[in-house]
């Protein structure tokens, strides 16, 4: 089978690939990525030369439509994907992600490839603390960010192209996922890798936000469970039942990197900051038969601890060459 997967030198994009190799033996992999500040060649490090890696944007027709019509499935990831830059500059976000989207979509209707959407449960906003429902397929988009809006707007785009024009396509939409080769932006590698550098972590507002937490692996064996059983047209809600508070994965850290679970700070909170996400998993589970092989969230978390400290030579370059803009985004943020 000939993979087309876009954003392939990101976090989960990148997984996916380790992963696609590693269990499907025959499969061709292309990437398409276009190396921004969150994307690095590093993260291939090991298949590099079993992969066809092109740099290029995929908003870009002229590089995307001979890629997608060399494939038998088009497996999209590429996206800006953290909330804190689309508040500090939303433009980028609605470019990639939903004129790239539009771009990837026009041409697998012209060379009828199937098509999966990798989206995020950000497009439900958010739960209370005591709501005893959690996100379904059947939930109202209701996006907070201009980052959830601009990935809800893709979803949108694909619905209509699947009735519209037929395509073969699927959604997936995920928590939040840790695990190795994540972004030191995001919160839980920011917490080991300042922790490495003895400052202190740092939690938005009263850190009692939920967040539910997949590992990246539970969460791409989903995306290729889908991809080979998922029906055309359908969304598919991808969850492993882990919400834990932020306060609780901070003191988590802590206590694994062998620090005083209290050692923390409380900066200011984010604008329109989403209070819970929680995924009901059970159309994934009972139709397509998947289930996450991560036991417990503990478990995941000390293996990624453990990644980041013996990976300094992935993390180090990206945090150096991405600090400036780091606080520049802080710095808008009012942090
Ligand atoms: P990431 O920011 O780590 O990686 C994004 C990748 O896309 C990078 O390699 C970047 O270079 C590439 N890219 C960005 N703009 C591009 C463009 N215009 N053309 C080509 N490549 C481009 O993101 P991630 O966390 O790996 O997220 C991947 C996907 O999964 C996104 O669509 C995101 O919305 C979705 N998702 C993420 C999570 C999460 O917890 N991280 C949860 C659910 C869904
Ligand atoms: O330093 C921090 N302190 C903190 O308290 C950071 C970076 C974050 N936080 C909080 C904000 C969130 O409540 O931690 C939580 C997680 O934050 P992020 O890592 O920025 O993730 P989130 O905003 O929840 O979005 C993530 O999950 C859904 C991904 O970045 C998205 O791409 C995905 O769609």
């Amino acid at each position: 089978m000939k993979v087309l997967v876009t954003g392939g030198a990101g976090f989960i994009g990148s997984n996916f690939v380790h992963r696609t190799l590693a269990t499907r033996p025959d499969a061709e992999v292309t990437v398409l990525d276009l190396l921004t500040y969150a994307g690095s060649l590093s993260s291939l490090e090991g298949v590099r030369d079993r992969v066809r890696f092109v740099e290029g944007d995929v908003a870009d027709a002229e590089v995307v439509d001979p890629l997608v019509a060399d494939a038998d499935v088009v497996v999209h990831f590429a996206a800006e994907s953290h909330n804190d830059n689309s508040l500090a500059d939303p433009s980028p976000f609605i470019r990639t992600n939903i004129v790239g989207t539009f771009t990837l979509l026009e041409a697998a209707r012209t060379h009828d490839v199937r098509y999966h959407h990798v989206s995020t449960d950000e497009v439900y906003g958010d739960l209370e603390l005591d709501d005893p429902k959690r996100f379904t397929e059947d939930t109202p988009y209701t996006p907070s960010s201009p980052y959830s809006a601009s990935k809800a707007g893709s979803d949108h785009l694909v619905r209509a192209w699947v009735r519209s024009f037929g395509l073969r396509a699927t959604i997936s939409n995920c928590s939040n996922n840790y695990g190795p080769r994540q972004h030191v932006e995001k919160f839980i590698p920011r917490q080991i890798t300042n922790l490495i550098d003895g400052v202190r972590p740092k939690l938005y507002g009263d850190g009692l936000n939920v967040r539910d937490w997949i590992h990246v692996d539970d969460h791409n064996d989903a995306v290729w469970t889908i991809v080979e059983k998922g029906r055309p047209g359908e969304t598919y809600l991808i969850g492993a039942d882990g919400e834990v508070n932020n306060r609780d994965v901070v003191r988590l850290v802590l206590e694994l990197m062998g620090r005083d679970p209290d050692d923390y700070d409380h900066v200011t909170d984010r604008a329109g900051h989403d209070r819970r996400y929680a995924i009901e998993a059970g159309k994934l589970r009972q139709e397509l038969g998947w289930a996450p092989r991560y036991d417990t969230f503990r478990d995941g978390l000390a293996a990624t601890v453990e990644w980041y400290r013996e990976n300094e030579a992935w993390w180090r370059p990206q945090k150096d060459a991405t600090e400036a803009k780091y606080a520049r985004t802080q710095k808008v943020l009012g942090r």
